[in-house]
């Protein structure tokens, strides 16, 4: 097998990573990881605090390295999320940057800083001075060998641990070259979070991989943003609520929009782009935005190509060694490429997960015929561009480009005191796409819980993106003969 990160062993002086003044080139980065990877060979699993710091790249590449599994958690997990997460990964070790209190689940386990051992400069200058062996004494693992466990919400129940394979990142980022014709001259600018696939995989192990670069922002504002590119960072990739908060920007920024005028590629995907802020960018920058679809579990799936016409409110087409299909109610594959036909999208090909952590049931039923559901519902225009249309679980949020399942916060709601019914829904929101918005009959009328309370408890319990933004209080939940809630009646 040929390695992860082949600028990582061909020890390339270039600059690999750079997270505000801290820059390390791939020689450096080689000697830095690679140390740790000796440290880290032989455990069974690490989770590491992904925190939006060179820490976390560090210790994610030296995992890779030494072959063994990383679970990213995110650093504002509440604690039944992070309980979970650690009992059902079981990490024999945590990778945190120092002075980092972890909260207790984590905290009973052996601690490693990736930093400790960072000694580069940025320049390359201690690249081929570094002692280190670089990640030549590290055989790259077979491609079946789990490389990332990344835990995504369902409707219901706690987040399930998406195991990837190292061949579904090879297959993602190779094909993601072949779409963007992503090349080691790339600068990435980036502030999306370390613990999911968009600003991990893609954000920092893409560049990686292409010998090019990545600079992350630590917090999104369009001030970075362009700043960077007008100072040599060619591409962007960000979630639509970013995009949303540019084009907000743009008609009183001249310089972000000369910036964004200025990039190779602008890339925005986790969620759908309203055509309004496609609409919005390329009017006041000439440029437009390129969307790709994917999911934790599949990777990448489809991309507008940087060679390709310009579609907005497309996904693009299929990527290089992706089958898709798009499959009525019945079960029966539409032929049809006729922008009006919709189905489920079914995918198939390398890039896909091998299993949930511990769920075979949950696994099983994800599949149909070798076919992994995703839930999204699409059409297909004549030119073979994909149309996402709507999700068939209403009880998925994504709010932000998170995704986040409307069971898992309604149960934690329940566990509040104040609290006698709860349900929970996604409303369309300018800026998040869609909001979490929690229906509540409180358990004392006179004295409900108020919204603040009940946001904390949740971003307590599970995590700061998951908290209602709206509370709408009620005397009783609508329900049918059956007691079910009727969801889909509280808007109305
Ligand atoms: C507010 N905060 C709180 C509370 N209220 N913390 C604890 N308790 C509370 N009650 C904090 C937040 O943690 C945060 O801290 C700050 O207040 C503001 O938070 P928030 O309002 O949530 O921020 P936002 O404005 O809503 O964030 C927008 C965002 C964010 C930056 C766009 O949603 C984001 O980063 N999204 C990216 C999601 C993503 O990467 N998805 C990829 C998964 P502070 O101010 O310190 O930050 S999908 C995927 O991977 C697939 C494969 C794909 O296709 O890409
Ligand atoms: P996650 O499970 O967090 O990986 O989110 C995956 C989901 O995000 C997909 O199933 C889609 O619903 C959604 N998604 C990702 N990219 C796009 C996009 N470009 N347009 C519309 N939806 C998207």
């Amino acid at each position: 097998m040929s390695p992860l990160f082949p600028a990582l062993a061909a020890r390339s002086r270039r600059p690999a990573l750079r997270f505000g003044d801290r820059t390390l080139t791939h020689a450096e980065l080689a000697d830095a990881a690679g140390s740790l990877a000796r440290r880290l060979t032989g455990e069974r699993r690490v989770a590491v605090w992904a925190t939006p710091t060179l820490g976390t790249a560090v210790g994610v590449v030296a995992a890779l390295l030494a072959g063994v599994p990383v679970v990213p958690v995110n650093p504002r997990s509440g604690e039944k999320e992070l309980a979970h997460i650690v009992a059902d990964s079981a990490p024999s070790l945590v990778i945190a940057e120092p002075g980092v209190a972890l909260p207790p689940a984590l905290a009973a386990l052996e601690r490693v800083d990736a930093t400790a051992d960072v000694t580069g400069t940025g320049t390359g200058d201690a690249g081929e001075a570094g002692s280190g062996d670089g990640t030549g004494a590290f055989p790259e693992p077979p491609p079946e060998a789990p490389a990332l466990i990344v835990y995504t919400s369902g409707t219901t129940g706690p987040p399930k641990g998406a195991v990837l394979p190292r061949r579904a990142l090879t297959a993602t980022l190779d094909a993601l070259e072949d779409a963007w014709q992503w090349t080691a001259d790339d600068i990435l600018v980036h502030a999306l979070p370390l613990f999911h696939v968009h600003g991990l995989i893609l954000g920092i192990l893409g560049p990686l991989r292409r010998g090019g670069s990545v600079t992350h922002l630590g917090r999104f504002d369009t001030a970075g943003v362009a700043r960077e590119l007008s100072s040599g960072a060619t591409m962007l990739f960000g979630v639509p609520t970013m995009y949303h908060r540019i084009a907000e920007t743009l008609a009183d920024d001249p310089a972000l929009a000369e910036a964004l005028a200025g990039a190779r590629l602008l890339v925005s995907g986790s969620a759908p782009l309203p055509v309004h802020d496609h609409r919005r960018i390329a009017a006041a920058t000439g440029r437009r935005v390129v969307e790709r679809y994917g999911m934790t579990e599949t990777l990448m799936n489809t991309s507008v190509r940087a060679d390709g016409e310009p579609r907005a409110g497309t996904v693009g087409v299929p990527l290089r060694g992706v089958e898709l299909r798009l499959v009525d109610e019945a079960g029966a594959a539409i032929e049809a490429y006729d922008g009006e036909s919709v189905g489920e999208i079914q995918v198939r090909g390398p890039n896909l997960f091998t299993e949930y952590l511990n769920r075979p049931e949950a696994t099983e039923a994800a599949f149909t015929d070798g076919w992994f559901r995703t839930g999204d519902m699409a059409i297909r225009d004549p030119d073979g561009s994909v149309r996402i249309v709507g999700r068939k679980a209403t009880d998925l949020i994504k709010s932000g480009g998170y995704k986040i399942g409307a069971g898992e916060i309604e149960n934690v709601l329940l566990e509040h005191p104040g609290v006698r019914e709860a349900a929970v829904t996604g409303e369309p929101d300018p800026d998040l796409g869609e909001r979490i918005v929690a229906w509540i009959v409180p358990a004392r009328p006179e004295a409900p819980p108020t919204e603040k309370e009940l946001a904390d408890h949740v971003a307590g319990q599970l995590s700061a993106h998951k908290r209602p933004r709206t509370v709408r209080y009620l005397d009783a939940l609508p329900r049918n003969d059956m007691g079910k809630i009727m969801k889909r009646s509280l808007h109305g």
